[in-house]
């Protein structure tokens, strides 16, 4: 894999950065595109990251000369395209702090990794009266799934507070994950409030409890190093296209223990052991979970996303996005009427950065935005009981990533002052 990246590099481009950002833009193609007669600033990467030329063409290439179906034919391009899906597996696993390669399940997003965990470990161990444990600032994707299948079971939804400042409020944690809890489900990264939960500390709650503890990792992998056996996690979940790679890859890691005695999750070809027409037995892990033609092309040029970052390397992105956090808060909170939510220490948050401004709708700023080549989310962000807990209907959301600069955020906040100078504010 070639790409511009530079190590470790501390030279003139940007005060703020420990690698080259115009080289890593230059990766991007897509950077290159004008909007409404602007430069693309791209600022929605907690939607979805924008993908560097080696994943294109990593797909390209895959059609190109590989493409076949896995773990069935005998031929050259089909063991090829065994190999190239299995290294993906094998490097999601090292990616995450070594793990097995067998306790790694590729799914379509985080979103169906949950849902898998609700549907299968949810269905056989949660009963009546059991608790799960959520915590008010869930997107749907961890939030539903529990609550349908609490639902089902007559078990209790139980949720850890937020503070005015953003931060979840311990304060009751010994009460709310109690002798009944079962399972403790939380987000690593807030997507609207950019909070970085202490994962550690709650999973080593749950275990205490005898609980099991799901991190959802959505916002989190793509940006922080992870480290599952550290975290002490049961289940981490997230998704190939926050993290460079292609739309339609997800991840779910679970403790070998777990997945081996969870039913699968869809059934049909290649999840099987032996079918007979009275009898059938599972695949082991994964394959047990991964029923049918999986998105090979997309998994395979999954690998060049990992291989991508850990070149930049996670500690490196994470500094990045501290400091141009930092700077963008400190130029936004500057801005008459616009109002930040969530905690202000980039040490406690992520570049996920929702605001307000009081005399305008979200969705104006962002169309406003948007006339300047400007990209951002404005809404609920999947986030709906968030919203009500911060007695927002919607917020702007501008969320960064290892390709934005100061001049990305300069950009953003001079078309904020000049929006409100447009409206006679
Ligand atoms: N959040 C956002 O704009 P999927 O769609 O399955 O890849 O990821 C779902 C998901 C789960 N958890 C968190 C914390 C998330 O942020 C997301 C996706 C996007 O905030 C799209 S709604």
């Amino acid at each position: 894999m070639t790409s511009n990246i530079t190590r470790n590099r501390t030279a003139a481009a940007s005060p703020l950065s420990r690698f080259d950002i115009e080289k890593i833009k230059a990766d991007f193609p897509i950077l290159n595109e004008t909007v409404n007669g602007n430069r693309l600033v791209y600022l929605d990467n907690a939607a979805t990251s924008q993908k560097p030329r080696v994943v294109i063409n990593a797909i390209i290439e895959y059609y190109r000369k590989t493409n076949a179906n896995i773990h069935r034919g005998l031929h050259k391009l089909a063991e090829d395209a065994t190999r190239a899906y299995e290294a993906t597996r094998a490097h999601t696993a090292s990616f995450i702090g070594g793990v097995a390669s067998e306790e790694i399940i590729f799914t379509r997003g985080t979103t169906e990794s949950i849902n898998l965990v609700a549907c299968t470990w949810g269905e056989e161990n949660i009963h009546e009266g059991d608790e799960i444990v959520i915590t008010e600032m869930e997107h749907h994707a961890n939030f539903i799934p529990w609550f349908m299948l609490a639902k089902k079971k007559k078990a209790v939804i139980r949720r850890i507070p937020i503070t005015v400042c953003g931060h979840l409020d311990l304060n009751n944690i010994d009460e709310i994950i109690n002798p009944r809890t079962k399972l403790v489900a939380v987000t690593h990264m807030s997507n609207v409030l950019g909070t970085i939960n202490p994962i550690k500390e709650l999973a080593a709650k749950a275990h205490a409890r005898k609980a099991l503890f799901l991190a959802d990792g959505a916002q989190a992998a793509p940006h922080l190093p992870v480290d599952v056996k550290d975290l002490d996690v049961d289940f981490y979940v997230f998704s190939s296209h926050k993290m460079l790679g292609p739309t339609g890859v997800g991840v779910l890691y679970a403790r070998r223990e777990l997945l081996e005695n969870m039913p699968p999750f869809n059934f049909g070809g290649e999840m099987i052991s032996e079918v007979s027409f009275d009898r059938v037995t599972w695949a082991d892990i994964p394959h047990k979970f991964e029923a049918g033609t999986p998105n090979i092309a997309d998994v395979v040029a999954y690998h060049a996303a990992l291989t991508y970052l850990e070149e930049i390397g996670m500690e490196n992105i994470h500094r990045h996005e501290m400091e141009l956090t930092g700077y963008a808060i400190e130029k936004l909170s500057r801005i008459e009427g616009i109002e930040i939510q969530g905690p202000q220490d980039v040490t406690q948050r992520g570049g996920a950065i929702s605001f307000t401004d009081k005399d305008l709708h979200p969705h104006d700023i962002s169309t406003f935005l948007d006339s300047k080549g400007v990209a951002i989310r404005a809404g609920h962000h999947c986030a709906q009981p968030l919203m009500r807990v911060l007695g927002k209907i919607a917020t702007a959301r501008a969320s960064l990533y290892i390709y934005n600069n100061e001049d990305d955020i300069d950009i953003l906040c001079n078309a904020l002052v000049e929006m409100r100078r447009y409206f006679g504010l």
